[in-house]
Protein backbone atom coordinates (compact mmCIF):
# COMPACT_ATOMS: atom_id res chain seq x y z
CA UNK A 1 0.00 0.00 0.00
CA UNK A 2 1.41 3.05 -0.83
CA UNK A 3 0.09 5.76 1.61
CA UNK A 4 2.60 8.29 0.70
CA UNK A 5 1.29 11.50 0.15
CA UNK A 6 -1.64 10.77 2.00
CA UNK A 7 1.42 10.45 5.24
CA UNK A 8 3.03 13.53 4.24
CA UNK A 9 -0.22 15.56 3.81
CA UNK A 10 -2.90 14.39 5.83
CA UNK A 11 -6.18 16.85 5.56
CA UNK A 12 -4.87 18.70 8.89
CA UNK A 13 -2.15 18.00 11.25
CA UNK A 14 -4.67 18.05 14.14
CA UNK A 15 -8.62 17.34 13.95
CA UNK A 16 -10.48 18.41 17.67
CA UNK A 17 -14.21 16.78 18.34
CA UNK A 18 -16.18 18.67 19.95
CA UNK A 19 -16.82 22.69 19.85
CA UNK A 20 -17.15 22.85 23.94
CA UNK A 21 -15.58 24.27 26.64
CA UNK A 22 -12.80 22.01 26.19
CA UNK A 23 -13.06 21.95 22.20
CA UNK A 24 -12.96 25.58 22.25
CA UNK A 25 -9.55 26.13 24.42
CA UNK A 26 -7.81 23.43 22.25
CA UNK A 27 -8.77 25.09 19.25
CA UNK A 28 -7.06 28.28 20.62
CA UNK A 29 -4.34 26.85 21.79
CA UNK A 30 -3.66 25.13 18.11
CA UNK A 31 -4.42 28.03 16.12
CA UNK A 32 -2.17 30.35 18.57
CA UNK A 33 0.56 27.71 17.13
CA UNK A 34 0.18 28.19 14.19
CA UNK A 35 -1.19 24.75 13.35
CA UNK A 36 -3.22 23.19 10.88
CA UNK A 37 -6.71 22.06 12.75
CA UNK A 38 -10.18 22.09 12.51
CA UNK A 39 -13.02 21.45 15.02
CA UNK A 40 -15.91 18.78 14.29
CA UNK A 41 -18.85 19.48 16.07
CA UNK A 42 -22.51 17.39 15.70
CA UNK A 43 -24.47 20.32 16.95
CA UNK A 44 -25.76 23.45 14.99
CA UNK A 45 -23.63 25.64 16.27
CA UNK A 46 -20.50 25.53 19.43
CA UNK A 47 -21.01 25.22 23.01
CA UNK A 48 -21.39 22.24 24.12
CA UNK A 49 -23.15 21.45 27.28
CA UNK A 50 -24.15 24.90 27.06
CA UNK A 51 -25.13 24.75 23.50
CA UNK A 52 -27.65 20.90 24.10
CA UNK A 53 -28.85 21.78 27.97
CA UNK A 54 -31.48 24.58 27.64
CA UNK A 55 -34.14 23.47 30.24
CA UNK A 56 -35.46 25.84 32.78
CA UNK A 57 -33.16 26.06 35.40
CA UNK A 58 -30.26 24.73 33.69
CA UNK A 59 -27.58 26.98 35.33
CA UNK A 60 -23.64 26.76 36.71
CA UNK A 61 -23.22 24.37 40.06
CA UNK A 62 -19.72 26.17 40.05
CA UNK A 63 -19.08 29.72 41.18
CA UNK A 64 -19.30 31.35 37.56
CA UNK A 65 -16.24 33.47 38.53
CA UNK A 66 -14.35 30.08 38.66
CA UNK A 67 -15.95 28.84 35.73
CA UNK A 68 -14.50 31.14 33.10
CA UNK A 69 -11.11 30.76 31.24
CA UNK A 70 -8.47 31.86 33.26
CA UNK A 71 -5.82 31.52 30.02
CA UNK A 72 -6.78 35.28 28.92
CA UNK A 73 -6.72 38.47 31.37
CA UNK A 74 -7.90 40.12 28.99
CA UNK A 75 -10.76 38.21 28.57
CA UNK A 76 -11.12 37.91 32.44
CA UNK A 77 -11.01 42.05 32.63
CA UNK A 78 -13.58 42.34 29.51
CA UNK A 79 -16.26 39.71 30.68
CA UNK A 80 -19.05 40.62 33.41
CA UNK A 81 -20.47 37.76 34.93
CA UNK A 82 -24.48 38.48 36.39
CA UNK A 83 -24.99 35.70 38.69
CA UNK A 84 -23.26 33.71 41.24
CA UNK A 85 -24.28 30.89 39.56
CA UNK A 86 -24.79 31.88 35.69
CA UNK A 87 -27.53 30.29 33.24
CA UNK A 88 -27.40 28.30 30.22
CA UNK A 89 -28.56 31.72 27.95
CA UNK A 90 -25.85 33.43 29.45
CA UNK A 91 -23.07 30.96 29.49
CA UNK A 92 -23.37 30.26 25.89
CA UNK A 93 -23.38 34.06 25.27
CA UNK A 94 -19.88 33.84 27.47
CA UNK A 95 -18.75 31.03 24.81
CA UNK A 96 -19.82 32.75 21.38
CA UNK A 97 -17.69 36.08 22.75
CA UNK A 98 -15.05 33.96 23.61
CA UNK A 99 -14.95 32.41 19.96
CA UNK A 100 -15.54 36.01 18.36
CA UNK A 101 -12.79 37.78 20.53
CA UNK A 102 -10.18 34.69 19.41
CA UNK A 103 -11.62 34.46 15.94
CA UNK A 104 -11.92 30.89 16.11
CA UNK A 105 -15.49 30.20 14.55
CA UNK A 106 -14.25 30.17 10.80
CA UNK A 107 -12.21 26.85 12.00
CA UNK A 108 -15.30 24.88 13.12
CA UNK A 109 -17.40 22.99 10.93
CA UNK A 110 -21.01 22.03 12.42
CA UNK A 111 -23.40 19.85 12.16
CA UNK A 112 -20.58 17.58 11.85
CA UNK A 113 -21.40 13.98 13.17
CA UNK A 114 -18.12 11.58 13.22
CA UNK A 115 -19.30 8.24 12.58
CA UNK A 116 -15.82 6.47 12.96
CA UNK A 117 -12.26 7.40 13.34
CA UNK A 118 -9.51 4.42 11.92
CA UNK A 119 -5.94 4.32 12.42
CA UNK A 120 -3.38 3.93 9.91
CA UNK A 121 -0.72 2.50 11.27
CA UNK A 122 1.16 2.60 7.71
CA UNK A 123 0.90 6.13 7.35
CA UNK A 124 0.74 6.91 10.57
CA UNK A 125 -2.51 8.91 10.50
CA UNK A 126 -5.97 8.90 11.79
CA UNK A 127 -8.94 8.28 9.29
CA UNK A 128 -12.19 9.51 9.84
CA UNK A 129 -15.29 9.18 8.46
CA UNK A 130 -18.39 11.48 8.34
CA UNK A 131 -22.08 10.86 8.79
CA UNK A 132 -22.18 13.51 5.36
CA UNK A 133 -20.29 11.29 3.55
CA UNK A 134 -16.79 13.17 3.68
CA UNK A 135 -13.70 11.51 4.56
CA UNK A 136 -10.83 13.51 6.50
CA UNK A 137 -6.87 12.69 7.72
CA UNK A 138 -5.23 14.08 10.14
CA UNK A 139 -2.11 13.55 12.29
CA UNK A 140 -3.29 13.94 15.62
CA UNK A 141 -6.99 13.26 16.57
CA UNK A 142 -8.00 14.95 20.00
CA UNK A 143 -11.52 14.13 21.30
CA UNK A 144 -13.21 16.59 23.08
CA UNK A 145 -16.34 15.32 22.98
CA UNK A 146 -17.29 15.93 26.85
CA UNK A 147 -18.13 14.00 29.77
CA UNK A 148 -21.88 14.01 30.19
CA UNK A 149 -22.78 14.46 26.29
CA UNK A 150 -24.54 11.24 25.73
CA UNK A 151 -27.80 11.08 27.04
CA UNK A 152 -29.96 8.07 27.85
CA UNK A 153 -33.69 7.99 27.48
CA UNK A 154 -35.01 4.49 29.76
CA UNK A 155 -35.93 1.66 28.14
CA UNK A 156 -39.44 1.54 28.82
CA UNK A 157 -42.09 0.55 26.30
CA UNK A 158 -44.20 2.70 24.40
CA UNK A 159 -41.74 5.83 24.47
CA UNK A 160 -42.82 6.59 20.90
CA UNK A 161 -46.52 6.23 21.51
CA UNK A 162 -46.72 9.27 23.37
CA UNK A 163 -49.36 11.78 21.83
CA UNK A 164 -48.13 14.87 23.33
CA UNK A 165 -44.45 16.49 23.33
CA UNK A 166 -41.03 14.57 25.18
CA UNK A 167 -37.75 15.22 25.44
CA UNK A 168 -34.59 14.02 27.01
CA UNK A 169 -33.04 17.32 28.91
CA UNK A 170 -30.25 17.68 26.73
CA UNK A 171 -32.35 17.70 23.73
CA UNK A 172 -34.42 20.64 25.14
CA UNK A 173 -35.66 22.03 21.87
CA UNK A 174 -34.22 25.37 21.26
CA UNK A 175 -37.64 27.31 21.02
CA UNK A 176 -38.91 27.97 24.23
CA UNK A 177 -41.26 25.08 25.65
CA UNK A 178 -45.15 26.68 26.50
CA UNK A 179 -45.83 25.13 29.95
CA UNK A 180 -48.43 27.27 30.89
CA UNK A 181 -51.87 24.90 31.89
CA UNK A 182 -49.84 22.39 30.68
CA UNK A 183 -49.73 18.55 32.58
CA UNK A 184 -46.43 18.15 32.87
CA UNK A 185 -44.28 14.43 34.23
CA UNK A 186 -40.57 15.00 35.37
CA UNK A 187 -38.97 11.18 35.00
CA UNK A 188 -35.54 11.34 37.17
CA UNK A 189 -34.52 13.69 39.91
CA UNK A 190 -30.62 13.98 39.41
CA UNK A 191 -28.37 17.30 39.13
CA UNK A 192 -30.82 17.90 36.13
CA UNK A 193 -34.25 16.84 37.32
CA UNK A 194 -33.78 18.59 39.98
CA UNK A 195 -33.04 21.91 39.05
CA UNK A 196 -36.01 21.53 36.37
CA UNK A 197 -38.85 21.22 39.01
CA UNK A 198 -37.54 23.87 40.81
CA UNK A 199 -37.46 26.32 38.15
CA UNK A 200 -40.98 25.00 36.69
CA UNK A 201 -43.14 24.32 39.30
CA UNK A 202 -44.68 27.75 39.74
CA UNK A 203 -45.08 27.61 35.68
CA UNK A 204 -46.93 24.54 35.02
CA UNK A 205 -50.47 23.59 35.04
CA UNK A 206 -49.88 20.53 37.49
CA UNK A 207 -46.17 18.97 37.45
CA UNK A 208 -45.62 14.52 38.69
CA UNK A 209 -42.45 13.95 39.30
CA UNK A 210 -41.37 10.43 38.67
CA UNK A 211 -38.81 9.32 41.20
CA UNK A 212 -37.06 5.73 41.79
CA UNK A 213 -34.42 7.00 44.22
CA UNK A 214 -34.12 10.45 45.67
CA UNK A 215 -30.84 12.32 46.00
CA UNK A 216 -29.26 14.04 48.65
CA UNK A 217 -29.60 18.05 47.50
CA UNK A 218 -28.53 21.50 49.13
CA UNK A 219 -29.20 24.99 48.46
CA UNK A 220 -27.73 26.56 45.93
CA UNK A 221 -28.04 30.44 47.15
CA UNK A 222 -27.49 32.05 43.87
CA UNK A 223 -27.70 35.58 43.80
CA UNK A 224 -27.15 38.52 41.56
CA UNK A 225 -23.91 40.23 41.24
CA UNK A 226 -23.57 43.58 41.24
CA UNK A 227 -21.16 46.01 38.92
CA UNK A 228 -19.36 46.78 42.41
CA UNK A 229 -18.92 43.28 42.85
CA UNK A 230 -17.80 42.33 39.61
CA UNK A 231 -15.40 45.04 39.82
CA UNK A 232 -13.96 43.97 43.04
CA UNK A 233 -13.83 40.64 41.59
CA UNK A 234 -11.85 41.25 38.60
CA UNK A 235 -8.78 42.95 41.11
CA UNK A 236 -8.69 38.82 42.58
CA UNK A 237 -8.79 36.70 39.62
CA UNK A 238 -4.77 35.46 40.77
CA UNK A 239 -5.66 34.57 44.01
CA UNK A 240 -9.21 32.88 43.03
CA UNK A 241 -7.63 30.63 40.30
CA UNK A 242 -4.76 29.90 42.53
CA UNK A 243 -7.53 28.88 45.02
CA UNK A 244 -9.06 26.41 42.67
CA UNK A 245 -5.46 25.64 41.86
CA UNK A 246 -5.09 24.10 45.40
CA UNK A 247 -8.21 22.19 46.04
CA UNK A 248 -8.96 18.84 44.85
CA UNK A 249 -12.33 19.78 43.43
CA UNK A 250 -10.79 22.77 41.41
CA UNK A 251 -13.45 25.02 43.24
CA UNK A 252 -12.92 27.79 45.43
CA UNK A 253 -13.93 25.09 48.27
CA UNK A 254 -11.42 23.82 50.12
CA UNK A 255 -11.71 20.56 52.36
CA UNK A 256 -11.63 20.77 56.49
CA UNK A 257 -9.00 18.24 56.90
CA UNK A 258 -9.65 18.35 60.17
CA UNK A 259 -10.19 14.67 61.36
CA UNK A 260 -14.35 14.39 62.14
CA UNK A 261 -14.22 12.83 65.78
CA UNK A 262 -11.52 15.02 67.24
CA UNK A 263 -13.62 18.11 66.26
CA UNK A 264 -16.59 18.62 69.35
CA UNK A 265 -20.36 17.71 67.83
CA UNK A 266 -21.40 21.34 68.78
CA UNK A 267 -18.50 22.73 66.77
CA UNK A 268 -19.68 20.21 63.47
CA UNK A 269 -23.30 21.08 63.51
CA UNK A 270 -22.09 25.09 63.79
CA UNK A 271 -20.11 24.62 60.99
CA UNK A 272 -23.27 22.78 58.30
CA UNK A 273 -25.47 25.25 59.32
CA UNK A 274 -22.71 28.01 58.44
CA UNK A 275 -22.15 25.63 54.97
CA UNK A 276 -26.23 25.02 54.46
CA UNK A 277 -26.29 29.00 53.81
CA UNK A 278 -24.08 29.63 52.02
CA UNK A 279 -23.42 29.71 48.33
CA UNK A 280 -22.71 26.42 46.16
CA UNK A 281 -21.05 23.28 46.76
CA UNK A 282 -19.03 24.52 50.12
CA UNK A 283 -22.00 21.99 52.10
CA UNK A 284 -20.41 19.45 50.09
CA UNK A 285 -16.37 20.33 49.62
CA UNK A 286 -15.52 22.65 52.39
CA UNK A 287 -16.94 19.67 54.85
CA UNK A 288 -14.88 17.18 57.03
CA UNK A 289 -12.92 15.31 53.95
CA UNK A 290 -14.11 12.40 56.46
CA UNK A 291 -17.31 12.17 55.01
CA UNK A 292 -16.09 10.98 52.09
CA UNK A 293 -14.09 8.03 53.26
CA UNK A 294 -15.83 7.18 57.30
CA UNK A 295 -19.66 5.79 56.90
CA UNK A 296 -20.03 6.69 60.86
CA UNK A 297 -18.89 10.38 60.03
CA UNK A 298 -21.06 9.90 56.74
CA UNK A 299 -24.46 8.69 58.52
CA UNK A 300 -23.96 11.64 61.20
CA UNK A 301 -23.67 14.50 58.60
CA UNK A 302 -26.87 12.83 56.38
CA UNK A 303 -28.90 13.11 59.51
CA UNK A 304 -28.01 16.40 59.40
CA UNK A 305 -29.48 17.17 55.37
CA UNK A 306 -31.92 14.73 56.45
CA UNK A 307 -33.85 16.90 59.49
CA UNK A 308 -33.26 19.84 56.69
CA UNK A 309 -34.96 17.88 53.81
CA UNK A 310 -37.85 17.25 57.35
CA UNK A 311 -38.02 20.99 58.16
CA UNK A 312 -38.57 22.42 54.66
CA UNK A 313 -41.42 19.72 53.12
CA UNK A 314 -44.98 20.08 54.89
CA UNK A 315 -45.61 16.88 54.78
CA UNK A 316 -44.10 14.52 57.05
CA UNK A 317 -44.84 11.46 54.48
CA UNK A 318 -43.59 12.88 51.42
CA UNK A 319 -40.55 14.23 53.50
CA UNK A 320 -39.66 11.05 54.42
CA UNK A 321 -39.69 9.35 50.37
CA UNK A 322 -37.20 12.66 49.48
CA UNK A 323 -34.75 11.56 51.97
CA UNK A 324 -32.15 8.73 50.81
CA UNK A 325 -32.59 5.52 52.50
CA UNK A 326 -29.98 3.68 50.10
CA UNK A 327 -26.95 6.13 50.20
CA UNK A 328 -24.98 8.70 52.58
CA UNK A 329 -24.61 12.74 51.17
CA UNK A 330 -22.30 13.28 49.00
CA UNK A 331 -21.54 9.81 47.86
CA UNK A 332 -23.13 10.75 44.23
CA UNK A 333 -23.07 13.64 42.62
CA UNK A 334 -25.19 16.74 44.94
CA UNK A 335 -27.97 18.06 42.87
CA UNK A 336 -27.53 22.26 44.02
CA UNK A 337 -31.34 22.92 44.23
CA UNK A 338 -33.29 26.30 44.26
CA UNK A 339 -36.56 26.11 45.67
CA UNK A 340 -36.94 22.29 45.36
CA UNK A 341 -38.26 21.14 48.39
CA UNK A 342 -40.62 23.75 48.33
CA UNK A 343 -42.11 22.77 44.98
CA UNK A 344 -42.99 19.74 46.74
CA UNK A 345 -45.58 21.65 49.31
CA UNK A 346 -47.40 23.34 46.25
CA UNK A 347 -50.61 22.14 45.81
CA UNK A 348 -49.93 21.45 41.78
CA UNK A 349 -46.82 19.12 42.78
CA UNK A 350 -46.96 15.63 43.09
CA UNK A 351 -44.54 13.00 43.94
CA UNK A 352 -44.43 9.32 42.14
CA UNK A 353 -42.45 6.72 44.06
CA UNK A 354 -41.54 4.30 41.51
CA UNK A 355 -40.00 2.16 43.87
CA UNK A 356 -43.66 1.84 45.58
CA UNK A 357 -45.34 1.93 42.21
CA UNK A 358 -43.23 1.48 38.98
CA UNK A 359 -43.91 2.64 35.80
CA UNK A 360 -44.85 -0.29 33.30
CA UNK A 361 -44.94 1.78 29.91
CA UNK A 362 -45.70 4.96 28.14
CA UNK A 363 -48.86 5.43 26.69
CA UNK A 364 -50.47 7.51 23.92
CA UNK A 365 -51.63 9.65 26.82
CA UNK A 366 -49.18 9.55 29.69
CA UNK A 367 -47.51 7.11 31.90
CA UNK A 368 -48.95 3.67 32.92
CA UNK A 369 -47.43 2.90 36.88
CA UNK A 370 -48.85 -0.71 38.50
CA UNK A 371 -50.80 1.43 39.95
CA UNK A 372 -52.97 3.73 37.18
CA UNK A 373 -52.00 5.59 34.07
CA UNK A 374 -51.19 9.27 34.45
CA UNK A 375 -52.20 11.70 31.62
CA UNK A 376 -50.01 14.51 30.30
CA UNK A 377 -48.92 16.96 27.76
CA UNK A 378 -46.03 17.19 28.53
CA UNK A 379 -43.02 14.18 29.49
CA UNK A 380 -39.52 15.58 30.65
CA UNK A 381 -36.58 12.76 30.96
CA UNK A 382 -34.23 14.25 32.92
CA UNK A 383 -32.54 10.35 33.07
CA UNK A 384 -29.20 10.95 32.53
CA UNK A 385 -26.21 9.96 30.58
CA UNK A 386 -24.09 6.91 29.41
CA UNK A 387 -21.48 8.73 31.58
CA UNK A 388 -17.94 9.99 30.27
CA UNK A 389 -16.86 6.92 27.81
CA UNK A 390 -20.55 6.80 26.06
CA UNK A 391 -19.67 9.50 23.69
CA UNK A 392 -16.35 7.38 22.82
CA UNK A 393 -18.61 4.46 22.90
CA UNK A 394 -20.93 6.04 19.85
CA UNK A 395 -18.02 6.64 17.45
CA UNK A 396 -16.72 3.63 15.80
CA UNK A 397 -12.92 4.64 16.94
CA UNK A 398 -10.26 1.69 16.27
CA UNK A 399 -6.37 2.09 16.79
CA UNK A 400 -3.74 -0.03 15.59
CA UNK A 401 -4.41 -3.76 14.43
CA UNK A 402 -8.21 -1.97 14.07
CA UNK A 403 -8.66 -2.73 17.65
CA UNK A 404 -11.69 -1.23 18.71
CA UNK A 405 -11.79 1.10 21.67
CA UNK A 406 -15.69 0.70 22.32
CA UNK A 407 -14.58 -3.48 22.94
CA UNK A 408 -11.33 -2.39 25.00
CA UNK A 409 -13.50 -0.31 27.23
CA UNK A 410 -16.26 -2.63 27.36
CA UNK A 411 -15.82 -3.23 30.87
CA UNK A 412 -14.71 0.22 31.83
CA UNK A 413 -11.69 2.70 30.57
CA UNK A 414 -8.23 2.10 30.39
CA UNK A 415 -6.31 5.11 30.21
CA UNK A 416 -2.71 6.18 30.53
CA UNK A 417 -3.31 9.60 33.18
CA UNK A 418 -6.81 9.74 30.91
CA UNK A 419 -5.17 11.49 28.47
CA UNK A 420 -3.52 8.16 26.30
CA UNK A 421 -4.70 5.30 25.62
CA UNK A 422 -2.47 2.38 24.59
CA UNK A 423 -3.11 0.78 20.82
CA UNK A 424 -4.51 4.73 19.87
CA UNK A 425 -1.38 6.41 19.08
CA UNK A 426 -1.67 10.15 18.34
CA UNK A 427 -5.08 9.95 19.85
CA UNK A 428 -4.89 12.93 22.56
CA UNK A 429 -7.64 13.32 25.25
CA UNK A 430 -7.87 16.46 27.09
CA UNK A 431 -10.54 15.43 29.36
CA UNK A 432 -10.48 11.68 28.80
CA UNK A 433 -12.27 9.74 31.17
CA UNK A 434 -9.69 8.73 34.52
CA UNK A 435 -8.32 12.42 33.90
CA UNK A 436 -8.37 15.02 36.39
CA UNK A 437 -11.39 16.87 34.95
CA UNK A 438 -13.42 14.46 35.36
CA UNK A 439 -14.57 14.80 38.27
CA UNK A 440 -13.86 18.47 39.36
CA UNK A 441 -14.83 22.20 37.96
CA UNK A 442 -14.56 21.52 34.42
CA UNK A 443 -13.23 24.31 32.94
CA UNK A 444 -10.17 24.46 35.57
CA UNK A 445 -9.54 20.90 34.56
CA UNK A 446 -10.05 20.99 30.64
CA UNK A 447 -7.21 23.88 30.60
CA UNK A 448 -4.81 21.62 32.46
CA UNK A 449 -5.57 18.61 30.10
CA UNK A 450 -5.35 20.91 26.91
CA UNK A 451 -2.02 22.79 28.08
CA UNK A 452 -0.50 19.28 28.72
CA UNK A 453 -1.70 17.89 25.42
CA UNK A 454 -0.32 20.79 23.52
CA UNK A 455 2.48 20.51 25.39
CA UNK A 456 3.24 16.92 24.20
CA UNK A 457 2.31 18.31 20.81
CA UNK A 458 4.97 20.82 20.85
CA UNK A 459 7.62 18.33 22.01
CA UNK A 460 7.14 16.10 19.42
CA UNK A 461 7.17 18.57 16.45
CA UNK A 462 10.20 19.65 18.24
CA UNK A 463 11.71 16.20 17.48
CA UNK A 464 10.37 15.55 14.53
CA UNK A 465 8.37 12.48 16.10
CA UNK A 466 5.75 11.71 14.19
CA UNK A 467 4.27 8.80 16.54
CA UNK A 468 3.96 8.47 20.07
CA UNK A 469 1.46 5.75 21.80
CA UNK A 470 1.18 5.04 25.73
CA UNK A 471 2.80 2.20 26.59
CA UNK A 472 0.43 -1.14 28.20
CA UNK A 473 2.81 -1.23 31.54
CA UNK A 474 1.70 2.68 32.10
CA UNK A 475 -1.42 2.46 31.02
CA UNK A 476 -1.93 -0.68 33.44
CA UNK A 477 -0.36 1.34 36.47
CA UNK A 478 -2.19 4.26 36.10
CA UNK A 479 -5.25 1.75 35.76
CA UNK A 480 -4.46 0.18 39.08
CA UNK A 481 -3.78 3.72 41.05
CA UNK A 482 -7.32 4.79 39.65
CA UNK A 483 -9.05 1.69 41.00
CA UNK A 484 -6.98 1.54 44.26
CA UNK A 485 -8.40 5.58 45.16
CA UNK A 486 -12.01 4.38 44.34
CA UNK A 487 -11.12 1.64 47.27
CA UNK A 488 -10.85 4.19 49.82
CA UNK A 489 -13.92 6.22 48.64
CA UNK A 490 -17.21 5.40 49.91
CA UNK A 491 -18.87 6.55 46.46
CA UNK A 492 -17.75 2.95 45.49
CA UNK A 493 -20.63 1.62 46.95
CA UNK A 494 -23.27 3.94 45.11
CA UNK A 495 -25.58 3.66 42.42
CA UNK A 496 -23.93 6.99 40.66
CA UNK A 497 -22.36 8.02 37.63
CA UNK A 498 -19.20 8.24 39.03
CA UNK A 499 -19.06 4.55 39.23
CA UNK A 500 -20.33 4.42 35.70
CA UNK A 501 -24.06 3.22 36.89
CA UNK A 502 -26.63 3.67 34.28
CA UNK A 503 -29.79 1.09 34.32
CA UNK A 504 -30.56 1.96 30.77
CA UNK A 505 -27.53 1.10 29.02
CA UNK A 506 -26.65 -2.64 28.63
CA UNK A 507 -23.66 -3.72 30.50
CA UNK A 508 -23.83 -0.65 32.96
CA UNK A 509 -26.53 -1.76 35.67
CA UNK A 510 -25.53 -2.33 38.84
CA UNK A 511 -23.21 -4.35 40.24
CA UNK A 512 -20.04 -3.80 38.58
CA UNK A 513 -18.11 -1.15 38.90
CA UNK A 514 -16.43 1.33 36.23
CA UNK A 515 -13.06 3.53 36.92
CA UNK A 516 -14.68 6.47 35.14
CA UNK A 517 -13.15 9.11 37.17
CA UNK A 518 -9.71 10.06 38.86
CA UNK A 519 -10.49 10.85 43.02
CA UNK A 520 -7.09 12.12 43.44
CA UNK A 521 -7.81 15.46 43.39
CA UNK A 522 -6.44 18.13 40.90
CA UNK A 523 -3.32 19.15 42.66
CA UNK A 524 -2.15 15.95 42.49
CA UNK A 525 -3.36 15.06 38.95
CA UNK A 526 -1.79 18.24 37.64
CA UNK A 527 2.02 17.06 39.82
CA UNK A 528 1.76 13.35 37.97
CA UNK A 529 0.78 14.74 34.71
CA UNK A 530 3.85 17.54 35.19
CA UNK A 531 6.41 15.03 35.90
CA UNK A 532 5.30 12.73 33.06
CA UNK A 533 6.01 15.28 30.79
CA UNK A 534 9.44 16.53 32.69
CA UNK A 535 10.47 13.44 32.34
CA UNK A 536 10.29 13.61 28.64
CA UNK A 537 6.99 11.61 28.90
CA UNK A 538 8.02 8.22 30.88
CA UNK A 539 5.47 5.82 29.60
CA UNK A 540 4.78 7.54 26.56
CA UNK A 541 7.10 6.18 23.27
CA UNK A 542 7.98 8.25 20.13
CA UNK A 543 8.65 7.14 16.86
P1 LIG B 1 -28.22 11.66 36.78
O1 LIG B 1 -27.56 12.30 37.91
O2 LIG B 1 -27.65 10.39 36.26
O3 LIG B 1 -29.74 11.42 37.20
C1 LIG B 1 -30.63 10.67 36.41
C2 LIG B 1 -31.92 10.52 37.16
O4 LIG B 1 -32.85 9.82 36.34
C3 LIG B 1 -31.79 9.72 38.43
O5 LIG B 1 -32.67 10.25 39.38
C4 LIG B 1 -32.23 8.33 38.00
O6 LIG B 1 -32.72 7.52 39.02
C5 LIG B 1 -33.32 8.68 37.03
N1 LIG B 1 -33.58 7.63 36.08
C6 LIG B 1 -32.74 7.14 35.15
N2 LIG B 1 -33.32 6.19 34.43
C7 LIG B 1 -34.56 6.05 34.92
C8 LIG B 1 -35.63 5.21 34.61
N3 LIG B 1 -35.53 4.32 33.62
N4 LIG B 1 -36.77 5.33 35.31
C9 LIG B 1 -36.86 6.24 36.30
N5 LIG B 1 -35.89 7.07 36.65
C10 LIG B 1 -34.73 6.97 35.97
O7 LIG B 1 -28.33 12.63 35.53
P2 LIG B 1 -28.56 14.22 35.54
O8 LIG B 1 -28.81 14.62 34.15
O9 LIG B 1 -29.54 14.58 36.56
O10 LIG B 1 -27.21 14.79 36.00
C11 LIG B 1 -26.04 14.54 35.23
C12 LIG B 1 -25.02 15.57 35.46
O11 LIG B 1 -25.36 16.72 34.68
C13 LIG B 1 -24.91 16.13 36.80
O12 LIG B 1 -24.19 15.37 37.66
C14 LIG B 1 -24.28 17.49 36.54
O13 LIG B 1 -22.88 17.38 36.49
C15 LIG B 1 -24.83 17.88 35.27
P3 LIG B 1 -31.71 6.50 39.82
O14 LIG B 1 -30.94 7.37 40.74
O15 LIG B 1 -30.85 5.86 38.76
O16 LIG B 1 -32.59 5.55 40.50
Amino acid sequence: MDHGSDAKNPDYEAIIIGAGVCGIYQLHRLLDLGVSTTVLEAGADLGGTWFWNRYPGARFDSESITYGYSFSRELLQEWDWKERFSGQPENLRYLNVVAEKFDLRKHMQFNCNVESAHFDDDATLWRLHLEDGRDLTCRFLIPAIGLLSAPTLPRYEGLDSFAGQSFHTYNWPQEPVDFAGKRVAVIGTGATGVQVIGAIADQVGDLTVFQRRPNWCAPLHNAEISAEEMAEIKTRYDEIFAICARTPGGFIHEPDRRPFFEVPREERVAMWEKLYGEPGFGIWLANFRDIFMDEEANAEFSEFIADKIRSRVDDPALAEKLIPKDHGFGVQRVPMETRYYEAYNRDNVHLVDLQETPIERITTNGIRTTEREHEFDIIVYATGFDAITGAYDRIDIRGVGGQSLRDKWADGPRTFLGLQVSGFPNMIMPTGPQSGSASTNFPRGIEIGVDWATDLLQYMWAHDYVREEATPEAEAEWGAHVAKLYGIMLMRKAQGWFTGYNSNVEGHEQGTIRYLVYNGGTPKFRARITEVADTDYAGIEFA
